[in-house]
């Protein structure tokens, strides 16, 4: 169901591609209807084309808020082949066969904090979605592009086909003009509605309207029986997981991707050199230093048998002999680095199915996290809350030695990404043993001290990090017990002064961060 191309109105912000795409449908004897700008960039290219004032009438006015509001342009891509075609010839109505048209950009000028109020309003644009919702909702007949990323297969097809396109293209291209207007809609509701009373921008808008893209349909969703697919933002925001490209491997799954994301985010906390390793959404392996292949041997010694099926990220490049050092000896799911060399590529394609993934360094944090309950949704602003060697304070008669301030740190950090109630012991920037989300401190803690003797590791001399505050001293005399010899956590206990005497009495140094980071 192929129909020719002959009359097309262009109307575009962004003129990339415009005077190549004008000049392409030129060629195929189109006739070029065009508003103000738009119109003298493709005259000044040397192109003909008529002015859309010129065929309505009407001029441009009100300082362009209104061009193309007109039943003309309307009629002209609303109308029906053999339903309207009477009414049209009655009052002079040409059909318009394509629209190209991109939007005023209200998402650029509104996210530009120097931007005026009245500069935000004036790229609203109404004209523009009014004309894309006309042509895509006549998609029977018209064709409509929105985005100078579709004018090359646009001319391609015009060319391949005579100058015709396909039922099926025009479907594709209606569907992507209405999604285009409903990001555009969604991102200026946001905008506006998040202006509180005192004309200050509230964090959480009035309205939530989430602009996602579908980046793939997954094969299953947590488990086999729920369906799953992965989005990310419409504007990725660069160095999370979202902007990741996967070199190889088999279809990535539900759970490796929200296991890849806590790996990730982990391991890019760190300046040197480190390594974590995922399982079922926790750290069971992290440590810093030199290089890909230390950091990976400490982290996976801390808990070999978690290691296995396990999703491990680094921060640097991954070198060939490591990779070939992780291949050759365990099961991995899913790797993650922010390159790869060239033998280490060569060493993973002997292991097909190992996903590998690698993720541009970059600056951005996730603005929000966001989970679903019952039908409402609960919103907040990510914990990105980093706790500097200058905040923390001792509470303890002795102080943690330069090592042990080190390690504490390094700890905390860990703990973050551990799900509550999380215990890290660390020694030499490498963790020792990890207590993951019991609901108890204390069992995390025993825990912890039950995975550093399975790992045959030796607690003794080793610090501890708690995510949140100990309840009670029961804990400090557990950690007590295992060797540990310093504490990090963020204080604020009804029971802090007892706690502080526990640690006291068994010769610890104790630091408090006054910084809780509860995960769930
Ligand atoms: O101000 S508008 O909302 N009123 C209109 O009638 C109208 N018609 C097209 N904006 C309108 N447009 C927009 O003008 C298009 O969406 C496009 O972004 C822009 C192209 O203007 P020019 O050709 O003058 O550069």
């Amino acid at each position: 169901d192929r129909l020719p191309v002959r009359r097309a109105l262009l109307s575009v912000s962004d003129k990339t591609g415009l005077v190549d795409l004008a000049r392409a449908l030129a060629a195929q004897g189109v006739e070029l209807l065009s508003t103000g700008g738009t119109a003298k960039a493709i005259r000044d290219a040397g192109l003909a084309v008529r002015d859309v004032s010129d065929v309505t009438g009407f001029p441009e006015m009100m300082d362009g808020r209104v061009k193309t509001l007109h039943p003309i342009v309307h009629g002209g891509l609303l109308g029906r082949a053999g339903v309207d075609d009477e009414v049209m010839a009655q009052h002079g109505i040409g059909a318009i066969d394509l629209l190209v048209l991109n939007l005023y950009p209200f998402e650029r000028v509104s996210a530009n904090p120097d931007s005026s109020m009245d500069e935000i309003v004036e790229n609203i644009d109404i004209g523009g979605p009014a004309m894309l919702r006309s042509a895509a909702k006549n998609f029977a007949r018209v064709a409509v592009a929105t985005d100078p990323a579709q004018y090359a297969g646009l001319t391609d097809e015009l060319q391949a086909h005579g100058g015709t396109l396909s039922a099926r293209t025009r479907f594709a291209l209606a569907v992507a003009a209405f999604n285009r207007v409903a990001q555009y809609d969604a991102c200026i509701s946001d905008y506006l509605s998040a202006i509180a009373e005192d004309g200050q921008r509230a964090l959480f808008p009035a309205q939530q309207n989430s602009n996602f893209v579908k980046v793939m349909d997954l094969r299953y969703g947590e488990n086999p029986h729920q369906h799953g697919a992965f989005y990310r933002d419409l504007y990725p925001v660069p160095g999370t997981l979202a902007t990741f490209t996967q070199l190889q491997g088999k279809e990535l799954s539900f759970n490796n991707l929200a296991d890849a994301d806590a790996a990730w985010e982990c391991v890019r906390q760190f300046e040197r050199p480190a390594c974590v390793i995922v399982k079922h959404a926790n750290p069971c392996g992290v440590a810093e230093g030199e290089g890909c292949a230390d950091t990976y041997e400490a982290a996976y010694a801390t808990d070999p048998t978690s290691a296995f099926g396990g999703i491990i990220a680094f921060n640097r490049p991954l070198d060939a002999a490591t990779a070939k050092t992780i291949l050759d000896r365990q099961f991995v799911e899913v790797l993650i680095a922010p390159d790869y060399d060239e033998g280490a590529l060569d060493y993973a394609r002997k292991k097909a199915n190992v996903r590998v993934l690698r993720i541009p360094h970059g600056e951005g944090r996730n603005n929000f996290d966001i989970k679903r309950v019952g039908s409402g949704l609960l919103m907040q602003t990510s914990d990105i809350r980093e706790v500097g060697r200058g905040e923390l304070k001792v509470v303890t008669k002795i102080a943690p030695t330069a090592e042990q301030m080190d390690d504490l740190l390094f700890a905390w950090r860990v703990a973050k990404f551990v799900k509550s109630n999380a215990i890290v012991y660390v020694k030499d920037r490498r963790t020792v043993g990890v207590g993951a989300g019991q609901m108890s401190r204390v069992v995390s803690a025993k825990i912890a001290a039950l995975k550093a003797e399975e790992a045959g590791l030796a607690v003794p001399g080793s610090v501890l990090a708690s995510d949140a505050f100990f309840p009670f001293r029961d804990g400090i005399d557990a950690a007590a017990a295992a060797g540990i010899k310093a504490v990090i956590q963020p204080g604020g206990s009804m029971r802090d002064a007892e706690v502080i005497a526990a640690a006291d009495e068994h010769g610890i140094a104790m630091v408090f961060t006054g910084v809780r980071h509860f995960r769930h």
